[in-house]
């Protein structure tokens, strides 16, 4: 009868992935009140005063600015719910997502 030998397994790959991350960015627009992005900021981002007023400058001056990561998701229906606070407005305020590197 030959014996059978078994081999531990000796692999490291994880056996849950962790889930791709997605950048929600702000984008400038020559329209939408400093003050109304701000506002919306904190209220979807769940942002400070503090911290929105600093992405909001840093879009205002570079073109665009991260405004925070999330899975796919979670990213794409905050920044379509953030567009659409615009739009109810009539601005042109922009939130595009994009996958981390
Ligand atoms: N540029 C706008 C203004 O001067 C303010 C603004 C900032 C709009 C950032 C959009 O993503 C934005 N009123």
């Amino acid at each position: 009868m030959p014996e059978i030998t078994t081999k531990p397994r000796t692999s490291t790959k994880p056996k849950v992935e962790r889930p791709k991350l997605y950048k929600v960015i702000l984008v400038n627009d020559d329209f939408t009140p400093r003050e109304f992005v701000v506002t919306v900021l904190k209220a979807e981002f769940k942002l400070s005063e503090d911290q929105a007023h600093r992405i909001m400058i840093t879009a205002h001056r570079r073109g665009d600015c991260v405004v925070a990561v999330f899975t796919r998701d979670v990213a794409e229906t905050k920044a379509a719910r953030a567009t659409d606070a615009g739009k109810a407005k009539g601005y042109p305020l922009m939130f595009t997502t994009e996958p981390e590197e």
